[in-house]
């Protein structure tokens, strides 16, 4: 898959994306990862990528000059240009999963107070949100967005059952987990698991995912 994010801040990107698992999808040839920052594309002499809002109100906008130059740019036939923003739709294990089989995603992430609404209209093809809560600029919800899509790319983890035996593939949180020491300041691993019993620790944690789920994520259970 080959993903262009464009945003100001590119180290925000770079850095969080080039470790780890998203590094390693990079050097496996499985990615394709360029992060461009925005202001290549300002014609402005101070190289703005905002301005004032029309009607009035709070703070600045990010500008179409910049935005158009940039997507039209990236751009081919198979992109899928996706806008973070917090008004969009909020993004889930389903929406994440519908981005897998794009070979070319072009990332826009905002900042400031909004974009100008034609980018809306004109460009993008999916606004997502990571969630109901405000982040100061859209660079770090690209890297929940990415890090989300591509760690479901095949080959990109190491060991390919983690990927659909995680948490939220079945809908449930999963059982509370252990390792050494047995007993740490009189803490206690639940026998059940040192118990070599596979089919009774199988029941247990499936018990105490269900628990769980009902106690913290009770909207799980509403289906
Ligand atoms: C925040 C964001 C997401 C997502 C894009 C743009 C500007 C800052 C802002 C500040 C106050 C009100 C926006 C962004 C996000 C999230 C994404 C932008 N801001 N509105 N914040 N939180 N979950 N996705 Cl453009």
């Amino acid at each position: 898959m080959k993903i262009d994010i464009v945003t100001i801040f590119p180290e925000m990107c770079r850095a969080p994306l080039g470790e780890s698992i998203m590094g390693r999808a990079q050097e496996k040839g499985l990615l394709q990862l360029t992060v461009h920052d925005l202001r290549q594309w300002s014609t402005d002499k101070h190289r703005r990528v905002d301005d004032m809002p029309y009607g009035g109100g709070q703070g600045m906008v990010m500008a179409c000059p910049p935005l158009f130059a940039a997507v039209e740019a990236l751009r081919t036939e198979s992109s899928r240009v996706v806008l973070m923003t917090p008004q969009g739709p909020r993004l889930d294990q389903a929406l994440v999963q519908s981005f897998t089989t794009a070979p070319h995603l072009i990332v826009l992430c905002g900042h400031y107070e909004g974009i100008d609404h034609r980018v809306v209209e004109a460009l993008v093809d999916d606004e997502v949100s990571i969630g109901d809560y405000i982040l100061t600029n859209g660079a770090i919800a690209a890297n929940v967005f990415v890090d989300a899509v591509v760690r479901l790319l095949p080959g990109v983890l190491g060991d390919e059952r983690s990927a659909v035996e995680d948490s939220f593939s079945e809908g449930l949180i999963e059982a509370p987990c252990y390792t050494r020491p047995e007993d740490f300041r009189g803490m206690k691993v639940p026998e059940i698991l040192l118990s070599g019993h596979h089919a009774k620790i199988a029941a247990w944690k499936k018990a105490e995912g269900r628990r769980r789920t009902a106690q913290n994520r009770p909207d799980l259970l509403q289906e």
